[in-house]
């Protein structure tokens, strides 16, 4: 057996211990008023610090790009700080860990929205799913359409979490434009109608994504800033009648950009493996990383083939130290759903590790 999910790798500027990363997965635990992680995401994060990487859970980049409740930001002082205690963990414990910026679109509902105004979007169509909101799980509402000019202000709203991302000791980066939130909004033609710049053309629809890339890299540098797409997935109600034709150029011009990483949803997020993504990742030559229902025999079987890096998300709910469980083929312990999404510690940093069960 190969085992090269646990030799080190050097993902752009990041100098990782392993290829197994800890993918993004939204919990619900921060605090809902100031949108700030607190003492249990600092134990939660250290728990999984033997990840070679941890992708922290959707991140708000701004007031306007929250959609679900009791999410964290990554746009005020008292965010930065709070984040600081997690990153100070993460790195005591041996670790790396990057924030991914969100910004949600449509997917969002006016109680959750500054002054209960429509969430903002390419398109004023309702995205027809649901978001957690204080009342439990409610239709998203019909966003209002993004102004041309409005569009300057969007981006340097990741420009601007870029910097506190740095503020708060992260070791990058990764722009969320995957399963239907704003970016990924903005590049499938079911939820980009617009007839601007932004829209109609495949050049008009990736226009948004690359301009949020260079306002990103500017702030930072490409080697600590990745990328998350999910070309085939339809999450959060998106459709794109033609996804090689759409996502071809994105891979082929993501090449210019020296980026710690690209990170693929493979097929639909959360499940089947399906669409030609390998033929998207024959385009790209910088790192790649590949996810959706991996286990460790897949894993090693797409090392193998030239994947770099591979994030498990679900394992991680209930394995903290997945990489000793992966490594030694232990069983895992499984997740309990009914905590996945809000509460406390039950459920968040209470699961056993290997040699205390
Ligand atoms: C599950 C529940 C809420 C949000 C994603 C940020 O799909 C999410 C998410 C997943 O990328």
């Amino acid at each position: 057996m190969t085992d090269t999910l646990f030799t080190s790798f050097t993902a752009g500027k990041i100098k990782l211990a392993n290829r197994v990363v800890m993918a993004p997965l939204t919990r619900n635990r921060a605090d809902d008023v100031t949108q700030e992680v607190n003492d249990l995401h600092v134990e939660y994060y250290r728990q999984r610090a033997g990840a070679g990487l941890i992708i922290t859970e959707a991140t708000n980049i701004s007031p306007e790009g929250r959609g679900y409740i009791q999410t964290p930001g990554i746009f005020t002082d008292g965010q930065i700080a709070a984040w600081k205690k997690v990153t100070d963990a993460v790195h005591a414990a041996g670790g790396k860990i990057v924030v991914q910026l969100w910004h949600v679109g449509r997917i969002s509902h006016t109680s959750i929205q500054p002054a209960e105004q429509p969430p903002v979007a390419p398109s004023a169509i309702a995205a027809g799913v649901k978001t957690f909101t204080k009342n439990g799980f409610e239709d998203t509402s019909t966003p209002r359409a993004l102004e041309t000019d409005e569009m300057t202000r969007v981006i340097s709203d990741y420009a601007h979490a870029t910097r506190c991302a740095k503020e708060a000791g992260f070791d990058g980066v990764e722009v969320h434009a995957a399963n239907g939130y704003l970016i990924d909004q903005f590049l499938k033609d079911g939820s980009n109608k617009r007839d601007d710049r932004y829209g109609g053309s495949v050049a008009n629809r990736t226009r948004l994504l690359f301009e949020v890339l260079n306002a990103v890299v500017a702030e930072w540098d490409e080697g600590h800033v990745g990328l998350r797409l999910s070309p085939f997935s339809n999450a959060n109600g998106v459709s794109e009648s033609d996804p090689m034709a759409t996502f071809k150029p994105v891979f082929e011009r993501l090449n210019e950009y020296k980026l710690a990483y690209l990170h693929v949803v493979e097929g639909q997020t959360g499940g089947a493996r399906d669409g030609k993504f390998d033929e998207l990742r024959a385009l790209y030559k910088g790192t790649y990383m590949g996810n959706n229902g991996y286990d460790y025999d897949l894993a090693e079987k797409r090392l193998a083939d030239g994947v770099d890096l591979v994030a498990f998300g679900r394992p991680f709910i209930a394995n903290p130290d997945l990489v000793t469980r992966l490594r030694k083929h232990a069983p895992l312990n499984e997740g309990d759903k009914d905590t996945y999404y809000g509460g406390g510690a039950k459920g968040y940093t209470d699961y056993p590790l290997l040699d205390a069960s």
